[in-house]
């Protein structure tokens, strides 16, 4: 090294050099990216201070999902609003933490840009300092630019979806941003405060030589017909497979992502229409790991194909490589699940 400054490729410059490239930008979505950018910062310095700063622990609540708020869940869900309400990006968010849409106060501009999230997935393991991540999704709003949102802006098709990603807060914090352009990772550097372009150009690795499953077992009693065989042969000597399986959703994603595999949340006797939530994990994960190269499914259709009917509907999800996806789905619809 000759001390030549390398300066490495920012979040800011990559969000610069995208937004040239669409002449048309008015700049309004590459201030939301800043803005969950100065978001994601402020998230995860409490996250890595939590048992510092009084940050572990429930609130003694819980939320439309019938979970145990952890005050991380709070802290990163009012944050995130805060950065994105005045920046006059964005008309409306809807989180997996409140009831109801949250439409821009008068205020400030109502934007053109429908933001969705999970604030802190995985909170659950907050405690005993597993990884976890926020999960986003982002929309352009249907009704004029500069009137109040509605409704019909913010429950929307995974179609619809314009950009999405997830904010991992593990050994290091990462965003990782799906556009039409691709996938991208960027790593915080916490001296500077900077994320800098760590992964450029994520894609599933086609057939890993050592592949990844990821799936609660405990529940396989009550999995639906076909998939406990499928699973099984998955252990079969020389199927080249893995378990790996955290329990927080970004993390098992994110591994699987950058190293192969497929990650199974069924419907269970427990959770019959499935765990997961369309608008607030399934569909940004879909987009993210479609733009990747991958697939996801329902079992049965294409999650991005999935017309909500309410803001915190679930589905099963099947997620990862386009091939074990297209087994999996194949297996249940033969035996009828
Ligand atoms: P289970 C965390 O609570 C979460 O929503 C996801 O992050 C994770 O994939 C899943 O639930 C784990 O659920 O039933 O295996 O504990």
């Amino acid at each position: 090294m000759n001390g030549q400054f390398d300066e490495g490729i920012t979040l800011d410059r990559f969000i610069y050099e995208t937004t040239r490239a669409h002449p048309t930008a008015t700049g309004q979505f590459a201030t939301l990216l800043r803005q969950l950018s100065l978001a994601a910062r402020l998230v995860s310095n409490r996250v890595n201070r939590a048992g510092l700063a009084g940050m572990l622990g429930g609130t003694g609540d819980v939320n439309v999902q019938g979970e145990f708020v952890q005050k991380l869940d709070i802290y990163a869900n009012e944050t995130i609003k805060r950065a994105l309400e005045h920046a006059g990006c964005v008309c409306a968010m809807a989180s997996e933490e409140d009831e109801g849409p949250y439409f821009v106060p008068e205020r400030f501009y109502s934007g053109r840009y429908v933001f969705h999230m999970d604030p802190l997935d995985g909170s659950s393991n907050i405690d005993v300092n597993a990884t976890i991540g926020t999960i986003f999704a982002i929309y352009r709003r249907r009704s004029e630019e500069g009137t109040p949102a509605t409704l019909d802006d913010v429950l929307r098709p995974g179609r619809d979806i314009v950009a999405a990603g997830y904010v991992i807060y593990g050994s290091g914090t990462i965003i990782v941003l799906a556009t039409d352009a691709g996938v991208q990772g960027f790593t915080l550097d916490p001296a500077l405060g900077e994320f800098f372009l760590s992964h450029p150009d994520i894609r599933l690795q086609p057939e890993a030589r050592t592949k990844t499953y990821s799936v609660n077992e405990g529940y396989a009693a009550s999995w639906p017909p076909g998939l406990r065989e499928y699973v099984e042969s998955l252990k079969a000597p020389g199927a080249g497979w893995r378990s790996r399986y955290i329990g927080s959703l970004v993390a098992d994603f994110h591994r699987n992502l950058i190293t192969g595999g497929v990650f199974l949340y069924p419907a269970t006797k427990k959770n019959p229409s499935g765990k997961l939530r369309v608008l607030f994990e399934a569909f940004p994960l879909a987009y993210v790991v479609e733009k990747a190269g991958g697939a996801a499914t329902d079992g049965r259709r294409r999650i991005l194909d999935i017309e909500p009917t309410h803001l915190h509907q679930r589905t099963p999800l099947f997620i990862g490589n386009r091939v074990h996806v297209e087994d999996i789905t194949r297996v249940l619809a033969e035996a009828g699940a």
